[in-house]
């Protein structure tokens, strides 16, 4: 059986990393049994999350993952798109993991408050003597890896600004439709679900968060595949509910 290595549950989402969130429903799409792990990123071939372990293979990135159950399994995520939609598809993903990601790594990361509400916990088992260091090394990282993402040399408004460009775009492509290429959901759906989540979260406040919220198509679709994928857990994204 193929174990999918993830942060697990928190922050008010069902896991808390978007990429592993990605991982996740995409092996409940191809309905793959998967037992799941928490790991830290430096158990991973490649120092990040998700990883897999499947009959004694480990495979490293989303997107390597989801090639490995394309082609071991056969299963077509975008199985329904001509050549051009998935194309589309392809791009729109690569907006999410490269441009919108980025924008929740300053919210939850580099805003001093949301940080210290959720990603300083991730050391909250350390020895007390490094536990400080850890989180402000930890959180230097992090900040400097936004700022070479490009999204953070901008001031703190003008970067939510072009992520909700980004945003934006994606809720025109969404339209009234029910997921991002039609009717049935696709590949980059988990995508977009795991990284708008996270953004949606109640847990953490922040402007990109009330702006999304104004995407009433978009925070719509994000319960519709909650519902979906994780039909036992708790979820809204309204404010009311922090
Ligand atoms: N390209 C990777 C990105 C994964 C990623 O950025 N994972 C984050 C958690 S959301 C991580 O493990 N970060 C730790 C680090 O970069 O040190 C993928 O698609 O899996």
């Amino acid at each position: 059986m193929i174990t999918l290595y993830g942060f697990g549950a928190g922050f008010g989402l069902p896991e808390i990393s978007p990429f592993v969130t990605k991982t996740e429903v995409q092996l409940k799409m191809a309905g793959l049994a998967y037992r799941k792990e928490r790991a830290m990123p430096p158990a991973s071939p490649k120092g990040q999350l998700p990883y897999i372990d499947d009959d004694a293979r480990s495979i490293a990135d989303s997107t390597f993952i989801r090639a490995h159950i394309e082609s071991k399994y056969g299963f077509d995520f975008d199985a329904g798109l001509d050549r051009q939609q998935r194309a589309q598809a392809w791009a729109f993903e690569r907006m999410i993991e490269h441009h919108v990601y980025w924008a929740l790594v300053g919210a939850r990361w580099v805003d001093p408050e949301n940080f210290a509400k959720g990603p300083t916990h991730f050391f909250d088992g350390a020895p007390e003597h490094v536990r400080d260091k850890l989180r402000e090394d930890a959180q230097f990282r992090v900040a400097e890896n936004y700022l070479l993402s490009g999204l953070g040399r901008h001031g703190p408004d003008d970067d939510v600004d072009l992520a909700l460009r980004s945003l934006f775009a994606l809720s025109v492509q969404l339209g009234d439709k029910p997921f991002l290429m039609g009717d049935r959901p696709c590949g980059t759906d988990a995508t977009a679900f795991g990284a708008i989540a996270g953004i949606l979260t109640p847990f953490f406040e922040s402007r990109l968060r009330d702006q999304t919220e104004q995407f009433e198509n978009l925070t719509a679709y994000v319960g519709r595949m909650m519902q979906q994928y994780y039909p036992g857990f708790a979820w809204t994204s309204l404010r009311q509910a922090a």
